[in-house]
């Protein structure tokens, strides 16, 4: 007996290597949820509401390589749209199911809850497609083939999906013959055209050849395609020294020898860093950088054209010379070969050698005094352990987090571009379930905690053990900031924080609060000691709830008004 339209999806997403579906159900979506609950390789997630089921799954796809989110009709897709947008921003290939109203309803034309009570059933496919990067209506005769299709496409351009199942069809049997499929680890990215990619090596070679001071700045789309690994070998075969954007951060352990720090224009750290990419006679971009506000120090970064060779996904640009059908994988694995038998081998560090990043933060701040910011920053980068993943959530934190130095082995997660308040809550309970060899320490602000804190409540519930970190100000600080502080619309409600976990139902989790530094000091020995979850809140005074200088809130100031309002 075939499987079912359905039944056959999930086979074939679980493939993938993906262990868990999130989702809040609908009865236009019960095909879907009853055959989650009776597959032998996936687990149902309950989630909250869609929006976090989708942030959630945004999370779990960066540390599992791909992921799956379930909604219902209208009300649920749509809800669940921001998360599948940054997930398209941030190149995450999130396959996304909706239950639809079935053919027989369609043909009837009987009108039916979740539409505007119209006969229009399609209305909400092109907006919720619009978040995917390939979308199909599955039915019995096209799923095989469609899948493989929308599968190919999501992970070529490591993006979402969006798959419709009409209730009635999505029960019946496939009509063709199933296919297995292999997981994510060995599906490699499209094969280059040959003539195209000696073209590249070539070029490349002669460039890197020829420059006296070369540097990588590699990105996280080398991570979307399984290529970390590449990196590490690329950089110890070439003797290449590289920096990161904040987008890129913590691609490898920051103590790794060949790390100068991070590039973000003028607001590189070390601020020496910005001299050595913006100077140097080739960059080698590698994956595509983003040059948004926020990973270019404000654009305030000026890379010139000329000097660098972008590598992206599948094609790869010098100056204004284009090679196209080129994949990331095969130049940097092409370049690696180059490197291990030529002749070329050597180091190519140059006055990049005299770049040191940032070492920890000083220790600050006498114990008795009251938390800050100033005082909480060291004593995290202390508390944080080898093979941490640290997640961050977008506001004053972000901007912190992003210019610290991560200690030894410790990986970081933000939204850098897409910069959705609330995405981290979600996205560390999604990172919990996709990597369970790492400690999850999530770093929030209380505004962007408030939009999505129940999700706590489903960490307990499903028993993921998760180091939360709430930064209490009482305010959207980094909005204060930017837009002066004094408006009433930056002050958010008082929660007694310390107190949510019990409320929402998690057991055994190490709850506090702290609002002096030997409270902090206490309360991270004391997380460190507990096998479990744990919720520290931690008081942050509201006139320094930034830890922005003076000098960046000016040019943000500068860079948002207007000319004419100058
Ligand atoms: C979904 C969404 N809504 C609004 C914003 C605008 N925004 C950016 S940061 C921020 C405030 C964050 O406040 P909080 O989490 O308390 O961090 P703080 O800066 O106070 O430490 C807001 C409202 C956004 N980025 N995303
Ligand atoms: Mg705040």
């Amino acid at each position: 007996m075939s499987p079912s339209v359905v039944g056959y999806t999930l086979d074939r997403l679980a493939a993938l290597g993906i262990e868990h579906v999130f989702g809040v159900p609908g009865d236009y979506s019960f095909p879907l949820n009853d055959a989650v609950e009776v597959h032998p390789r996936l687990q149902w997630v309950p989630s909250s509401n869609e929006l976090n089921a989708a942030y959630a799954a945004d999370g779990y796809a960066r540390r599992k390589g791909a992921a799956i989110v379930c909604t219902t009709y209208g009300v649920g897709e749509l809800s669940a749209l921001n998360g599948l947008m940054g997930s398209m921003a941030e190149r995450l290939p999130v396959f996304h199911l909706v239950g639809t109203p079935s053919l027989r309803i369609v043909r009837q034309g009987l009108v039916c809850h979740h539409t505007l009570g119209d006969q229009v059933y399609d209305r909400f496919e092109t907006i919720s497609s619009a978040a995917s990067c390939v979308s199909a209506r599955l039915t019995p005769e096209n799923a095989v083939i469609e899948l493989e299709r929308v599968i190919d496409k999501a992970l070529e351009e490591s993006r979402p999906a969006y798959l419709t199942f009409p209730m009635d069809l999505a029960l019946m049997p496939i009509t063709g013959e199933p296919i297995d499929g292999s997981p994510i680890g060995a599906i490699t990215q499209h094969d280059s055209v040959l003539t195209e990619l000696d073209a590249v090596l070539d070029m490349l070679e002669e460039r890197i050849k020829a420059a006296h001071q070369p540097v990588v700045l590699p990105t996280v789309t080398l991570r979307r395609f399984g290529l970390v690994n590449e990196l590490a070998e690329f950089l110890a075969v070439s003797g290449l020294a590289y920096a990161t954007t904040p987008m890129d951060k913590g691609i490898l352990s920051e103590d790794h020898s060949a790390f100068l720090g991070m590039y973000n224009g003028g607001r590189s750290t070390p601020s020496a860093l910005q001299g050595v990419i913006e100077g140097s006679d080739l960059i080698i971009d590698l994956g595509g950088l983003v040059m948004e506000d926020l990973n270019t120090g404000l654009w305030s970064g000026r890379l010139d054209v000329s000097r660098v060779v972008a590598l992206h996904a599948d094609w790869v640009q010098a100056g204004h010379q284009v090679f196209t059908s080129v994949s990331l994988s095969d130049v940097l694995t092409g370049l690696i070969t180059r490197f291990k038998t030529g002749s070329t081998q050597r180091s190519y560090w140059g006055d990049a050698r005299f770049v040191q990043p940032e070492p920890l933060l000083p220790m600050t701040g006498d114990a008795h005094e009251p938390t800050s910011s100033a005082g909480f920053y060291p004593r995290l980068q202390r508390f944080l352990r080898p093979t941490d993943l640290l997640i961050s959530d977008t506001g004053s934190c972000l901007l912190k987090l992003n210019s610290l130095r991560l200690p030894s082995d410790v990986a970081i997660e933000s939204q850098t571009l897409w910069s959705s308040i609330g995405w981290a809550t979600p996205a560390a309970l999604g990172c919990a379930l996709a990597c369970n060899d790492r400690r999850v320490v999530l770093v929030t602000g209380d505004g962007a905690h408030q939009f999505t804190a129940q999700e706590i409540g489903v960490m307990g519930f499903i028993d993921v053990s998760p180091v939360v970190i709430v930064l209490n100000n009482g305010l959207y600080g980094v909005e204060a900031l930017i837009s002066e502080v004094g408006h009433a619309y930056n002050n958010i409600p008082v929660w007694r924080y310390a107190d949510m976990p019990e409320t929402l139902g998690c057991h055994g989790w190490w709850c506090g609060k702290a609002s002096s530094l030997v409270e902090l000091d206490q309360a991270f020995a004391a997380i460190n000691h507990h096998s479990g979850a744990a919720y520290l809140e931690i008081l942050i005074p509201p006139e320094e709830s930034q830890p922005l200088g003076d000098e960046l809130i000016e040019t943000m100031h500068q860079t948002q008004t207007p000319k004419t309002m100058s």
